[in-house]
Parts: C-alpha cells; sequence; structure tokens
C-alpha cells in the first residue's frame, strides 16, 4: 500500500511536471507572417511579420534566408518630402521584451528573385538568422494585399 501510494505521487509529481513543460514562453515569436502576392515575374515581393523577443537581452536580426528567394533583404518604406522610397537596413535590433512590426508602408522583408511564381495560397520557408546563433524557421503563406 505505501509502495503504491509513492507510486501515485510520483505520477502526479509527473503530470504536473509535463504540463508545466506544455507552454514554454518562446525566447523568440514570430507572428502573423505573409508575403503579399505580386503579378507573375516580379523581380521582388515584400514579407511582412511581427517579431517579439521575449529574452532579457536584447537580440539582432542579422539576416534572412529562403529556398524560395535569390535573397532576401530587410528594407524600411519611407517619405521624404512626398517621396517614397525604400532604405535598406544591415540588419534589425529588437530590445528585450519588445516588439517589432514589419508591415506595408514601414520595415518589412524584400525578397528578391522568386524561383517559382508565388500565388495567393503558397507558402516559403523562410530562416531567420539572429544574435546569438538562434535561428528560427518559419512558413510564410503568400497573399493577396
Ligand atoms: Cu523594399
Amino acid at each position: 500500500m505505501r509502495i503504491f501510494n509513492l507510486f501515485s505521487l510520483c505520477i502526479v509529481f509527473a503530470l504536473s511536471l509535463s504540463a508545466c513543460r506544455q507552454q514554454p514562453v518562446e525566447p523568440l515569436q514570430i507572428n502573423d507572417a505573409w508575403i503579399r502576392e505580386a503579378p507573375p515575374g516580379a523581380s521582388a515581393m515584400a514579407g511582412y511579420m511581427r517579431i517579439t523577443n521575449n529574452a532579457e537581452n536584447n537580440i539582432i536580426l542579422h539576416s534572412a534566408s529562403s529556398p524560395a528567394f535569390k535573397a532576401i533583404e530587410f528594407h524600411r518604406s519611407i517619405e521624404k518630402d512626398g517621396v517614397y522610397k525604400m532604405e535598406p537596413h544591415l540588419h534589425l535590433h529588437i530590445a528585450s521584451n519588445t516588439t517589432i512590426e514589419l508591415k506595408p508602408g514601414d520595415y518589412h522583408l524584400m525578397m528578391f528573385n522568386p524561383t517559382n511564381t508565388l500565388k495567393e495560397g503558397d507558402t516559403a520557408v523562410v530562416k531567420l538568422f539572429f544574435s546569438d546563433k538562434q535561428v528560427v524557421s518559419t512558413t510564410i503563406p503568400v497573399k493577396k494585399a
């Protein structure tokens, strides 16, 4: 009887441990990612997402790559004296416990030379390379604007 009690206590303990482990807060979260559909033959497409840094350290997004594109750069759309242009950024800084929003008219992924025509409903796997050797792979759907 005593052994049985000890055994069931262990099970309860193990279950509660696994319950605790079910929802860890990811240090890096990617939400609401999408790629804006472009006309066939377009030389570049724009990608958007929210990146949340839940860690205690500031992080840097160094680069991004995808087998679906020849190259990916970080851009920010800016308006100066009524003229719109895109400003390249070598990397993006994301402070501790903040979210950076890549959205139309602001920061975005500039995704060059798609290897295949991507239409609404298609997806592209994109790898994001952060400081501290963190790599996040995310599957991004193509949507109409
Ligand atoms: Cu751009």
